[in-house]
């Protein structure tokens, strides 16, 4: 199998995508001004906050001037369940997602005819970058339901005349005979799911047999660590695409052929990043990072202001060489609250993966259990590694046990303890991957 994939640059609509950046700046402030007045004249709880603020759509009159604005939380929209965040009378809307709700109520998010328009707009652009074009049978293996990923991917797909397989996600052997059975080109699917249909298609040794070329990843963070291995493992060149269901779903930034940080759909959302502890918009974007917050420029059903996403990234400074204009995001390095801190020190479950992945006959499937004894944070990694390795001499074994200690302690600046385990030892996901236990009693 070959990884040099890399396919041709294409661009699905220069106009937008390529748009000067003075342009692409004047045409984000008319577009911010007009969500601003939407949100203060038709949703009651952004004219509470504004107000609260002490601030009113005529203070906005640069793009800076977007920081005078509050932010909204997951817990603000979960506040205005199911539907007073919406600008809009129902029978202007036209469809309806909605956060999972594992960690409590869910987030409900509207769209108009003009938004689901965007959003397949959006959609189209992603899988353009990606190397996609109508030529592709296209098995898109993310949750079909309230979950954007699915659906979200489907539009976008059909608006360049891709041939669509909406399976769905699950039923994982049945995917690997789809595949084959029908030729597929692409898989559209999680990173932790990629990962775990390469392993299935490895042990039946049918890799040989499917036609995919790209791989399509999104919905949870993953190093380029992981990158190589869904590369290596299932022959594809493989892409990043990101988004949150709070501001669309999948279509807010995707990377373009040359893998190198994921173009914002700029013309639509406007991008900052904060510090996630005071909530200042950071000195260095293009340095240090910080915490994404997005604001909606266009969307009709519900505008969003200052989301803030919880994930940390930073911007890309150089121009790319694909030629499009928008601004790039790095890779999400963590989500802010994800951190853990063990004695003290913080600890990002993506540092584990990313040093883990770095040694030889370390499989990329991984979980992190935190617990503590007495008053200890204890901080314990169970790592699979390959069958001949499990099974091989003790002092191998060991051998590598104290080789990952000793990368893990250098990346993460924490001891961390690490049991070898045998392949398919560690939960597998059909979606977004669970890589922490934490037993430890919070608060
Ligand atoms: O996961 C939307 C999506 C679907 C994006 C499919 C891409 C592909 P939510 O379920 O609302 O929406 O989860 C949003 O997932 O705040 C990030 O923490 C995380 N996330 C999404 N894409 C990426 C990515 C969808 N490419 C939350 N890298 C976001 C890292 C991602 N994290």
């Amino acid at each position: 199998m070959t990884t040099s994939k890399k396919p041709a640059n294409r661009i699905w609509n220069p106009a937008c995508e390529c748009m000067p950046r003075g342009e692409l700046e004047a045409l984000q402030l008319k577009r911010l001004q007009g969500i601003v007045q939407a949100a203060w004249e038709k949703v009651g709880y952004y004219r509470a906050k504004m107000e609260a603020a002490g601030v009113t759509p005529t203070d906005i009159r640069s793009l800076a001037d977007v920081a005078k604005l509050p932010f909204t939380t997951k817990d603000d929209l979960r506040g205005c369940f199911p539907y007073q965040a919406f600008a809009v009378p129902m029978e202007e809307v036209v469809r309806i997602h909605a956060s999972s709700g594992t960690t409590g109520q869910a987030t409900v998010v509207g769209y108009t005819t003009q938004d689901l328009d965007t959003w397949s707009e959006l959609m189209a652009r992603l899988h353009t970058a990606a190397g996609l074009t109508n030529c592709d049978i296209v098995q898109v293996a993310f949750g079909y339901g309230f979950f954007t990923g699915g659906i979200g991917h489907h539009y976008g797909l059909e608006k360049i005349g891709a041939a669509v397989l909406p399976i769905s996600s699950g039923k994982s052997e049945r995917q690997i005979q789809i595949m084959k059975d029908y030729g597929s080109t692409v898989l559209i699917c999680t990173p932790s799911y990629g990962m775990y249909l390469a392993e299935l298609i490895q042990k039946t040794g049918s890799a040989s047999d499917l036609r995919l070329r790209l791989g399509l990843f999104g919905g949870e963070a993953w190093s380029d660590e992981m990158r190589r291995a869904l590369e290596k493992s299932l022959g594809v060149f493989a892409t990043d695409n990101y988004g949150l269901s709070e501001v669309m779903g999948p279509g807010v930034s995707c990377e373009c052929i040359e893998q190198q940080g994921m173009h914002i759909a700029e013309d639509h959302f406007l991008p900052e990043l904060i510090d996630p502890t005071t909530g200042v918009p950071v000195a260095d974007p293009y340095g240090e990072g910080g915490e994404m917050v997005l604001t909606t420029l266009t969307k009709e059903a519900i505008p969003v202001v200052r989301y803030r996403t919880h994930d940390l990234c930073r911007f890309l400074a150089d121009e790319c060489p694909c030629g499009r204009t928008g601004r790039r995001m790095s890779k999400v390095s963590a989500r802010s609250d994800d951190m853990l801190i063990i004695r003290g020190v913080n600890v990002y479950p993506q540092q584990v993966e990313k040093a883990l992945l770095s040694i030889d006959g370390v499989a990329p499937h991984y979980q992190i259990v935190v617990s503590r004894e007495g008053a200890l944070d204890v901080l314990e990694v169970l790592v699979e590694v390959t069958e001949a390795l499990f099974f091989d001499e003790m002092t191998k074994q060991q051998a590598m046990k104290n080789n990952i200690e000793r990368t893990l302690e250098t990346a993460l600046a924490v001891h961390a303890k690490v049991r070898l385990v045998e392949p398919g030892r560690t939960p597998r996901s059909e979606g977004k991957a669970v890589r922490v236990i934490d037993t430890r009693t919070k608060g």
